[in-house]
């Protein structure tokens, strides 16, 4: 078959197609966190390689709490993970998400669903499932103190920063208002039958940026598919 060469123009438009498509508002949205004063059940700065995560409740207004099997209960979903090595101070987190294809993360997941951040400070990154009687504290606010967005998935294509500082903070923020308490990981996984060997739980659900470029490839290669197509 004769296939004519595919002339700079057609490229042309197939890559401002691309351009008008990656500033599509469907493109995806950015959460960013500071925090400061996490703590551990005992009042202790929390350690650098504790692990933070990132929830959202995709279908209700409620989180479930952690079990030793699972980190999240019912409808509610992984955003994000991190652990404190950013700035390498006890304590003190944060974590950027990147763009996310709120879709691709969760059929479920859609703007306005409630953000909740949970820390383990005896776990770490690569933890699969809590465990039986491991401590976790758990913070959100409808509103957003010190700055803070409110903890709720914003609209396609914005970021936000949420912020979350006890009163005992002074490494990101001098002071904040929440109580010094509120950083403690004060609850816990139960302990009971059948909590004692956690099993797996599902792989990260984030989707990272350059998921949504593969996808902007795939509708160049198709354009110019078509124009072929088209000219002959
Ligand atoms: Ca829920």
């Amino acid at each position: 078959m004769n296939k004519k060469p595919i002339s700079p123009s057609l490229i042309l438009l197939a890559s401002a197609l691309v351009l008008i498509m990656s500033r599509n508002p469907a493109c995806g949205v950015t959460i960013n966190i500071d925090a400061e004063g996490l703590k551990t059940s005992t009042g202790d700065p929390m350690p650098i390689s504790g692990l933070v995560i990132l929830a959202a409740s995709t279908l209700d207004a409620s989180f479930g709490n952690p079990t030793a099997s699972s980190f999240f209960g019912g409808d509610d979903i992984e955003v994000g993970r991190w652990d404190l090595t950013s700035f390498g101070v006890p304590g003190a987190f944060q974590g950027m998400t990147g763009s996310l294809i709120a879709s691709s993360v969760s059929a479920n997941w859609t703007v306005g669903d409630p953000l909740q951040l949970l820390w383990f400070p005896t776990l770490t990154l690569g933890s699969l499932a809590p465990g039986a009687g491991t401590s976790f504290g758990q913070y959100r606010n409808d509103t957003g103190l010190d700055g803070s967005a409110a903890w709720l998935t914003p609209s396609d294509s914005s970021t936000i920063s949420l912020k979350f500082f006890t009163e005992d903070a002074s490494f990101l923020n001098g002071g904040g208002s929440n109580p010094s308490s509120s950083g403690m990981a004060s609850f816990s996984t139960p302990i009971g039958p059948g909590s004692s060997s956690p099993g797996p739980s599902a792989p990260p659900t984030s989707v990272p940026e350059s998921s949504s470029g593969s996808v902007l490839a795939s509708i160049t290669f198709l354009a110019l598919a078509g124009a072929r197509k088209f000219l002959h």
